[in-house]
């Protein structure tokens, strides 16, 4: 065990923080041109478990709209997705970005 600084937080403020639901994060996928349908459609069934079916309407709705909602998650969750989205891509050489925001 290390020495830790203390945060100036009581013992009832940590409990009641533990007691917290934790904060949730919504994570979008960016429409660009150069994306394939098929690798969007990819990442949200491998990423994000989304059905083929659900995951088609979601890449249509970010295709036409702009962005579009793959999943609600912890900061953690959802910073790892984001991360493993941006990795493939770069892997595959698209553009596609994903954008992250506190419900
Ligand atoms: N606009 C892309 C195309 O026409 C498809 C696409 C959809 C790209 C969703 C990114 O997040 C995206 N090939």
């Amino acid at each position: 065990m290390g020495i830790r600084a203390n945060s100036g937080q009581s013992t009832e403020e940590k409990i009641r923080q533990e007691l917290k639901k934790p904060a949730m994060y919504h994570v979008f996928l960016l429409n660009d041109d150069y994306t394939t349908m098929d690798f969007v459609v990819s990442v949200l069934e491998k990423v994000f478990r989304k059905s083929t079916v659900e995951a088609t309407q979601i890449m249509l709705h970010v295709h036409k709209k702009g962005k579009g909602l793959a999943g609600t998650y912890t900061r953690e969750i959802a910073e790892t997705k984001i991360g493993t989205v941006h990795r493939l891509a770069r892997e595959y050489e698209f553009p596609l970005r994903c954008s992250m925001e506190k419900e």
